[in-house]
């Protein structure tokens, strides 16, 4: 699968959780989430990364089965209407199992195959894997994040998760990697990754990258928000895209994201101007 992508690619968002991050768990219901994932796919999406538990700060863990009832049947249905790649945002073995079964392409693990059986159901399902860092676990993670050396201590993670792959028999061309923005960092420390996201290029894998309307975000659009009074959503979707369209430029190879057209657009834009300067 990762061999066929065209890099930047766009990561549309299908969160199918009763308490999802942005979009409340509206497509909590398989119709609904099936039309979501339609719609995404007109606008231009290259993968679909569908998540049935919510690792939002605070969040209370969800059960494998509650979560293999969300996402398996989707996964086959979805399976049925197109072939786009389709990830899966899981940490759960059965999950990766189940998935991988119903034709899932991908495993997005924002605890980069840490939990008992994890990497052993990602080798067998023989899917390419993405690590994502993240500092302690979502119930706590954002009460004090710490690092010695922020990008110096997330390389060693890399290495040590990487190494972990081969370990079982994943090979490295099956990984990605992500630094995961908001998960055990402040806003000062997801800004610093992005200046520096082109510093995890020396673990030769493609990055991946989410940023979009994570808090982050947020707080740098607070003040202009209560100024002039506008509404939240469309201001944090400029400010996603913003996001989005600087990650490419330092180095990014797939945006996750939750607004897929006007990502889809902006990176339009990159690349006729990208292209001009190959041209000449
Ligand atoms: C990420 C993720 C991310 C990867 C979530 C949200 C929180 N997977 N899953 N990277 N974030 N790989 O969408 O705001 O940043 S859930």
């Amino acid at each position: 699968m990762l061999a066929q992508l065209q890099f930047p690619a766009v990561m549309g968002i299908l969160n199918v959780t009763p308490d999802s991050f942005s979009d409340g768990g509206k497509y909590a219901s398989l119709d609904l989430a099936l039309e979501y994932a339609r719609h995404m796919i007109d606008e231009g999406v290259d993968i679909i990364d569908i998540g049935g538990e919510s690792t939002r700060p605070g969040a209370a863990p969800v059960t494998a089965a509650e979560e293999l009832g969300r996402v398996v049947p989707l996964v086959r249905s979805l399976r049925q209407i197109s072939n786009i790649p389709l990830s899966i945002d899981t940490s759960s073995p059965e999950v990766i199992t189940a998935a991988a079964e119903a034709g899932a392409n991908l495993i997005n693990d924002v605890r980069a195959l840490r939990r008992e059986g994890a990497l052993e159901a990602a080798a067998a399902s023989c899917l390419p894997v993405c690590l994502m860092h993240m500092q302690g676990n979502p119930e706590t993670m954002q009460m004090n994040p710490h690092y010695v050396d922020l990008i110096e201590d997330i390389k060693v993670f890399f290495e040590q998760r990487i190494a972990a792959c081969l370990s079982v028999g994943i090979r490295e061309e099956q990984l990605i990697l992500d630094p995961g923005f908001g998960f055990g960092k402040t806003p000062e420390h997801n800004l610093r990754l992005v200046n520096r996201l082109s510093e995890f290029k020396i673990l030769g894998r493609p990055l991946l990258v989410g940023l979009s309307r994570k808090s982050t975000i947020g707080k740098i659009l607070e003040s202009s928000l209560r100024e002039k009074k506008q509404g939240l959503k469309q201001e944090l979707l400029i400010g996603s895209v913003a996001g989005a369209l600087i990650a490419v430029n330092n180095g990014a190879s797939i945006v996750r994201v939750h607004d897929v057209a006007a990502t889809v657009a902006a990176l339009k834009v990159r690349k006729a101007v990208e292209t001009e300067k190959a041209d000449h």
